[in-house]
């Protein structure tokens, strides 16, 4: 397996906001590769299948329709210690709680809606890259 690559979605909010080229910027900036990139859209069904792993928690159903109700990016980014990296530079899921300087902090509005995604093992790294990107895609 890959283990210096990550997963990353900019989410529905951030794109709304026109927060794409921003984003993006920053996740260069801090010395990410782009290794594949896509402009789309989940449906409710495959935002479901997604977010399969959080099928229970109670925020499952809002989590599906706010990820599927406009465009995101998908990327698969590539890095030393990619993971980490990447769950640092984007700061804390509730953006009132993600230091200064991180994307959460610049971009993100609630919980919910908050600018960005990013894989939290090396393992869902790659399901979720293959989940998007076929396999020359992501050579
Ligand atoms: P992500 O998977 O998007 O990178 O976020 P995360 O690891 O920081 O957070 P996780 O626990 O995996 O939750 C996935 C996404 O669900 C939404 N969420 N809503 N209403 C709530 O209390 C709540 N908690 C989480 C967020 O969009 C979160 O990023
Ligand atoms: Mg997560």
């Amino acid at each position: 397996m890959i283990t210096n690559r990550t997963f990353t979605m900019i989410k529905p909010d951030a794109v709304d906001n026109g927060y794409i080229g921003a984003i993006l910027n920053d996740i260069i900036s801090a010395g990410f590769k782009i290794v594949a990139m896509k402009y789309t859209h989940l449906t409710a069904e495959t935002a479901g299948a997604f977010y399969e792993v959080h099928k229970e928690r109670p925020f499952y159903a809002d989590l599906v329709r706010f990820m599927s109700s406009g465009s995101i990016v998908a990327a698969i980014l590539e890095k030393d210690n990619a993971v980490e990296d990447f769950r640092k530079l984007i700061g804390a899921t509730d953006p009132s709680k993600a230091d200064a300087g991180t994307i959460r902090n610049k971009f993100a509005k609630s919980i919910e809606a908050n600018a960005v995604h990013g894989s939290d093992s090396d393992e869902n790294a790659a399901i979720e890259g293959n989940f998007f990107f076929s396999a020359l895609e992501r050579y």
